[in-house]
């Protein structure tokens, strides 16, 4: 059995967590028996953009967590809020004709900050519970609209919705439906707007433009192949994160935009990642300028400080649906936690107070995007791209006379990420592109750290690949 920890820090050895998260936990997205045998990083505490791992090592957090810390931190006001509304009401429901102050004011709240013509949010935990919330939700505005026969979504091939059913069902990663059987009945998936992956690839005749333009128009193909009487919904991020950040050509969403406002369809925009700033603006679909009917929300919502998701609902879907639907059947015991509000609520006086989407729209977004667009030099580097303070970059094992991948896609994406880590820098990889997402709070001397040692790591991966004959 693992000592007790010592009185001076409280904590046990990194040896001993190691050992009893081998043998007991169970990890997402992750091949456990490896892991066991490696031992997982613990990371122990948390101030601004700086991990600190159990052994005292500092870590800058290029991911803000998983893309969700998004005001960083140690922020005591949100500390405060929640152990405040704990102390007063720690939970209550809001199934039974009830509500409660956080979740009335945090409701008004996020009112106030998104696009027009939204006015209420249905709480939920995590972004793939809204995924669900909205899956069941679109297909009732359709009933209520008295068109029961729009029941199928299209989704696209390498976007992630979540990991519950639904919401892996509604993503495209082949891997998780392989594992599962899915996706369920009634989701089809069209291609993505990966122009590094999938369109520069396609010839000289095809530019990044046209290229958007025709992997949008994928969604009108299936519209007519389904039947439009058929079809309840399209639902897409403004860019795809898990899938690889993968920034849409320009054409892309105002040609998406053009095929919703011409079918009867619901446009269900995933905000999960892009929203509360962190594309520079509060909304992705604000950056694209998408008019959305429905947004999935989580991570920036808290910045992850508590668990929570949630569903904006705009007037045009929430009043057909509340005149004459009746009960909607749906709901989560925790849905609107006090807590959870409290924190929403405190980290949305931040965002606002200090301005954070405007910095990250005209100061550290700006500031970043110049250092990291140049990291493209390196000659491991074939495309860096970035929006607001979501970025990657493409590995490939040679830029000249073409650029050429790597054979076995992913290996140098995952020995990247370690040595960035021992690099002191998080970065996640996503086949072989490297992905960052800092906090908005990052300063113009974090980000030179960050991209100092992402070049750092870059050195290091061609002599590690070099070492390892994958590099010549
Ligand atoms: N939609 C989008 C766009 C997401 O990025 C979800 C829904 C689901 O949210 P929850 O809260 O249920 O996880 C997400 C989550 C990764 C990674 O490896 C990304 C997410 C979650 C876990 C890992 O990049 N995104």
């Amino acid at each position: 059995m693992p000592g007790a920890p010592t009185a001076q820090s409280n904590l046990r050895s990194a040896a001993e967590y190691q050992a009893m998260d081998a043998a007991h936990h169970w990890h997402p997205f992750t091949d456990t028996g490896h892991l066991a045998k490696k031992g997982a990083r613990v990371i122990a505490k948390a101030k601004g953009c700086w991990l600190e791992t159990v052994d005292g090592e500092r870590i800058l957090d290029g991911m803000a967590g998983l893309w969700c810390v998004n005001v960083g931190y140690g922020r005591e006001e949100i500390v405060e809020a929640v152990a405040r509304q704990m102390r007063e009401l720690p939970f209550y429901n809001t199934f039974f004709q009830t509500t409660h102050p956080p979740a009335a004011e945090f409701a008004a709240a996020l009112a106030e900050v998104a696009p027009e013509g939204f006015n209420r949010i249905f709480f939920t935990n995590s972004g793939s519970e809204a995924n669900d919330t909205v899956f069941r939700l679109a297909r009732v505005y359709w009933d209520c609209m008295g068109k029961p026969s729009k029941k199928i979504f299209i989704g696209r091939k390498n976007a992630y919705h979540g990991s519950t059913v639904v919401g892996a069902s509604l993503g495209g990663m082949g891997a998780m439906h392989g594992q599962s059987g899915l996706p369920i009945e009634g989701i089809e998936h069209i291609g993505q707007p990966w122009w590094f992956g999938e369109g520069r690839t396609m010839g000289p005749g095809v530019s990044e433009d046209g290229f958007g333009l025709m992997r949008a128009r994928e969604l009108e193909a299936k519209i007519e192949e389904i039947g439009e009487e058929n079809v309840c919904a399209f639902i897409a991020e403004p860019i795809q994160g898990a899938g690889g950040v993968v920034i849409p050509p320009d054409s892309y969403w105002p040609e998406i935009q053009r095929i919703c406002d011409e079918r009867e369809i619901l446009l269900i925009v995933d905000e999960v990642i892009c929203g509360f700033g962190r594309t520079g603006n509060w909304w992705g679909s604000d950056t694209f300028n998408i008019k959305p009917d429905l947004m999935p929300i989580a991570k920036g919502m808290t910045s992850g400080y508590i668990p929570m998701g949630g569903l904006m609902i705009s007037d045009k879907v929430a009043e057909p649906v509340i005149d004459k639907a009746g009960e909607f059947f749906h709901g989560y015991t925790y849905s609107g936690h006090p807590a959870a509000c409290a924190a929403g609520l405190a980290n949305l006086r931040i965002l606002k107070e200090e301005k954070l989407v405007e910095r990250v729209r005209d100061d550290i977004g700006p500031y970043l995007q110049e250092r990291w667009l140049k990291l493209v030099d390196h000659p491991l580097v074939g495309e860096a791209r970035i929006r607001g303070l979501v970025g990657a970059l493409e590995l490939v094992k040679r830029k000249e006379p073409t650029i050429e991948m790597f054979e076995e896609r992913g290996r140098a994406g995952e020995i990247c990420r370690d040595l960035s880590v021992e690099h002191g820098l998080v970065m996640r990889h996503v086949g072989d592109a490297m992905i960052i997402s800092p906090p908005l709070t990052l300063s113009e001397g974090e980000a030179d750290v960050l991209v100092e040692r992402a070049w750092q790591t870059l050195d290091a991966l061609a002599d590690r690949l070099t070492r390892d004959g994958l590099l010549s």
